[in-house]
């Protein structure tokens, strides 16, 4: 079922092996439009600027500051997420079937929703927070994911264009899978560039009108941030 994309890719003097790390079609394009309903349904949280959220089983989102809404001990964590149980069984079961998570192990799915030219900052998900496997599948537009060595100096927030990079262009209805080297030894990020380089060549121009949405399928780990909130919505 998983099939290959530009193995091993090439950033710099780096490598990375993506082989069998990237699905095509992961899902259909009706199965496309069924999770974009589901989604519809929400409700999106919008606590951080960039991009809305809606959270299946665990919420949890890294930041480096302290952030009580997405960061919550339970109880209240169940104010804001879905159960788990409204992710389609067809779906868990296909994603479960890629072999990414040997102990089925997932226990939050998170989907972002990007628009105009809305990215995600690069950075390795934390190893404290997260398990060691991550799944990302794409829908409805596709988007250019960047890789950078993890020793790479970003030069600030949104990074200098040094191009030691791989760019790997997520089509809608793919499926990436991050583990081993390519989930600890490389960032992962999207950057809020104007233009997509699609696989026949042509480009495509973000901007108003556009939108994306993935589904990321995470394990979180009991030793991530968990704080306790008051009336108030501060840390107690
Ligand atoms: O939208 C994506 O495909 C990536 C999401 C991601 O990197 C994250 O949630 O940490």
């Amino acid at each position: 079922m998983i099939s290959t994309v530009s193995c091993p890719a090439q950033s710099g003097s780096h490598t990375v092996n993506l082989c069998d790390r990237y699905c095509r079609e992961f899902i259909t394009s009706a199965e496309e439009d069924g999770l974009d309903q589901l989604l519809s349904d929400g409700p999106w949280l919008r606590h951080i600027k960039s991009r809305a959220q809606q959270f299946f089983g665990l919420v949890y989102y890294e930041t480096t500051h302290e952030l009580p809404a997405l960061q919550p001990s339970h109880p209240h964590a169940e104010n804001e997420a879905r159960p788990l149980q409204d992710v389609p069984d067809w779906l868990m079961q296909r994603v479960f079937a890629t072999g990414v998570f040997p102990r089925n192990e997932v226990n939050q799915v998170a989907a972002n929703e990007y628009l105009d030219r809305a990215g995600i900052s690069s950075h390795v998900e934390e190893p404290t927070s997260f398990g060691p496997n991550l799944a990302t599948l794409s829908m409805l537009s596709p988007v250019e994911m960047t890789l950078t060595p993890a020793e790479e100096d970003l030069h600030g927030r949104d990074g200098l264009d040094h191009g030691n990079w791989v760019k790997i262009l997520l089509e809608p209805r793919s499926l990436l899978l991050l583990q081993g080297e390519s989930r600890y030894g490389f960032r992962h990020g999207i950057r809020r560039s104007k233009l997509v380089r699609l696989a026949d060549g042509q480009q495509l121009r973000r901007g108003p009108g556009y939108r994306r949405v993935s589904l990321t399928f995470r394990e979180l780990l009991p030793s991530r941030r968990q704080l306790a909130v008051g009336a108030s919505g501060r840390p107690t």
